[in-house]
This record gives structure tokens, sequence and C-alpha cells, in this order.
């Protein structure tokens, strides 16, 4: 189990190795990998932390989000960045349906555009309504739109999974999406 701790450092390290590496003053490479001793490092300058911690918050992370290299001297995001990392993402078929948790007062705009991957280099899928409503309700009264994947890939967009299971795309356009009125 994860004290309050360490959640608060690992949402600190989904920044650094997502958003903002340079907070710590450290780089990542073009697949995302960060070195592990900087990382450990440029962590402890603001929190208590060593690898034993690091290694603790990996493991329990209950979405899995990091992994290390073979020989743990590197680590990243399984997803997520907004930054323009390849993290040899795997393409992949795609069930027939997967599904986006979204908050309601998006609903005007995504009717409008489609999802959009707003502030990430992809837009979120996920394989089942319960994941989606959790990701949904980190923006407040949740949504569950439903997204007609496999209609999408075979009219040529390409989807991705990544190590941790989330699905990602590009974009998906209005047309592709079932909005809750019609479920
Ligand atoms: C919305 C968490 C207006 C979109 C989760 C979402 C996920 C639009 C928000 C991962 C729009 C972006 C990602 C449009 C999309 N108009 N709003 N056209 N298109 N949106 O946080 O999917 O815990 O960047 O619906 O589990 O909520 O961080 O994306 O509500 O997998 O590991 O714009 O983050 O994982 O919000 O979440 P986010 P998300 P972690």
């Amino acid at each position: 189990m994860k004290n309050e701790k360490e959640i608060r450092i690992s949402k600190f390290m989904s920044l650094i190795l997502r958003h903002h590496p340079e907070k710590i003053g450290i780089a990542l490479d073009e697949h995302g990998w960060a070195d592990v001793s900087k990382l450990v490092e440029g962590i402890a300058k603001k929190y208590p932390f060593d690898m034993k911690m690091l290694e603790k918050i990996v493991r329990e992370d209950e979405k899995q989000r990091y992994a290390f290299n073979a020989d743990h001297t590197k680590i990243r995001a399984s997803q997520g960045h907004s930054i323009p990392v390849d993290v040899e993402l795997k393409e992949c078929e795609p069930p027939e349906y997967l599904f986006h948790g979204t908050g309601e007062k998006y609903l005007a705009s995504i009717r409008k555009q489609g999802l959009l991957p707003q502030g990430r280099l992809y837009v979120h899928l996920s394989p089942d309504t319960d994941t989606a409503y959790r990701v949904g309700v980190r923006h407040g009264r949740p949504a569950i739109l439903v997204v007609k994947a496999k209609e999408m890939q075979e009219q040529g967009h390409v989807f991705y999974l990544s190590a941790n299971g989330v699905w990602l795309t590009a974009s998906v356009p209005v047309e592709y999406l079932v909005f809750p009125e019609e479920q």
C-alpha cells in the first residue's frame, strides 16, 4: 500500500516523466527514458527519496504507469506524455468498442470537434466502462462516450496499446462517437 507521501512523490514523478523533466534539471531521451540515478537525485532535492522508494512506487503503482529498462538504469512513463517522445508504442487492432470517460462540461465542444488530444500526444481510451468512469470523474460530473474503434481502424485510423493497457489514438472524429443519450 502506498502512503500519502508516496502518492505525492508518484504524482511528482508523473509530472517529471511526462511533462516537465526540466523541473529537476533532467532530460528525457527520444524514447522517453530518464536516467534513474539523476531522477532519484533530482527528486531527493525536494522529497526524502531513494532508489528503494522508487522501486516500491514503480512496483505498487496501481496503473503500472512507469517502466524500468532491463538493468533498472533507466525509467520512463508508459503513456500520458505531453512532450513528444516515442515510447515505442505497439500498434494494435482494437476491439469493436472502446470507451472514453470525460467531463459532462466538455460534451458540447466534443460534439463539434470530436475527441482531441488536448495537452497530450494522444486521445486516451479505456477498454471498459468502469475504467472510463474513473477517468471521467477527474473532470467533475462524468460522461462516458462509446468509441466505434474497430470501424475507425478499418477506415485507416491507427490505434496503439501502451505497456500499461491504455488505448491511444491521434483523435476521434464525431462520427465514431456514441454520446450518452444514444447509448
Ligand atoms: C477532453 C489518466 C473539449 C477529454 C487517465 C478530457 C487517462 C475535449 C480532457 C489519462 C475535447 C483532457 C488521460 C474537445 C477531448 N473539446 N474537451 N474537442 N476532446 N476533450 O487529462 O483522457 O492517472 O488530458 O475528454 O487514466 O482525461 O494520469 O485526458 O476530459 O488514461 O496515469 O479533454 O490520464 O491517467 O484531459 O486522461 P486529460 P484524460 P493517469
